[in-house]
């Protein structure tokens, strides 16, 4: 497991070294990284390891901390209408949201592979979106660029705020609802089946949506292939077909042929490894 040097994350000192492999720091980690941006600014944070040796221990995190737990909020809360607009829950589930704390935590440290850490916010922030925005691998790179855009604007004004004593509060409630009026949240469903266009294969069609999902949490992973692996030659039902049916790809399209089968597994798991797209 590899040590990072740490902990640019709250401190701004770089010359910690914290074993990530420790369970008790990392769920520590994990607690800061999900803490609202006010919280983390005004009470005093503590990070220990497994045999109860205190690590760090800030009272007021570093301006730059501050803005990027802002901004992984709300990488957090696009994520979760991302997953919406694909069908699946707005709340993302603790293990995605673990997920996304740990590559937060890994982008915003200096290691070695990661010279700088959150001294550069804006490349940071960039890997924590790509790791975000993963599993939507239908995913407009148009949207994508603004949302890194809306995301870097955040950081920027909240470490503005604190170093110029303005209220954050109120700034933090006007930055989560400036990105769910943002254009680029909007999420058009034409045909109306729950699915908007931008992961619907059929966008006009409420009897296809061909996008390889077929246990409905949102995301396209392997365990949407597997699924299909499994239920070939058992008795599926409609949704089965309406969301799993993608094999053949006719002119790198899905056209569906009324059949769950091993081929419909395969194209889903190539889309997963982004060797499709449609
Ligand atoms: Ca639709
Ligand atoms: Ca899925
Ligand atoms: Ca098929």
């Amino acid at each position: 497991m590899a040590l990072f040097n740490v902990i640019t994350l709250l401190t701004g000192a770089d010359d910690l070294e914290i074993d990530f492999s420790d369970e008790r720091t990392l769920s520590d980690m994990l607690s800061v990284i999900n803490k609202p941006s006010l919280e983390l600014y005004s009470e005093p944070i503590s990070i220990s390891n497994s045999i109860g040796e205190e690590l760090v221990s800030v009272s007021a995190p570093e301006p730059k901390a501050v803005a990027f737990s802002a901004a992984f909020a709300n990488i957090l809360e696009y994520v979760g209408m991302l997953q919406k607009a694909a069908g699946g829950d707005i709340n993302l589930s603790p293990e995605s949201i673990n997920e996304l704390g740990r590559s937060a935590i890994k982008a915003a440290t200096v290691s070695d592979d990661n010279p700088d850490g959150i001294r550069d916010m804006d490349s940071a922030l960039e890997k924590v979106i790509q790791a975000g925005v993963e599993p939507f691998i239908f995913f407009s790179e148009g949207v994508l660029q603004q949302l890194n855009t809306f995301v870097k604007m955040t950081a920027a004004n909240v470490e503005a705020a604190i170093v110029n004593g303005e209220n954050l509060e109120q700034l933090l409630i006007n930055n989560s609802l400036s990105l769910q009026n943002a254009e680029f949240s909007n999420f058009n469903d034409t045909d109306n089946d729950g699915i908007a266009d931008m992961f619907d294969a059929f966008p006009e069609d409420a009897s296809l949506v061909c996008n390889g999902d077929v246990d409905g949490d949102g995301r396209l992973s392997i365990s949407d292939a597997l699924y299909v692996l499994e239920m070939s030659g058992k008795t599926l039902s409609e949704r089965d077909l309406i969301f799993g049916d993608v094999a053949p790809l006719i002119n790198g399209r899905p056209s569906p042929d009324g059949e769950l089968n091993a081929a419909d597994a395969l194209v889903i798991l190539r889309r997963v490894q982004r060797l499709v797209s449609w």
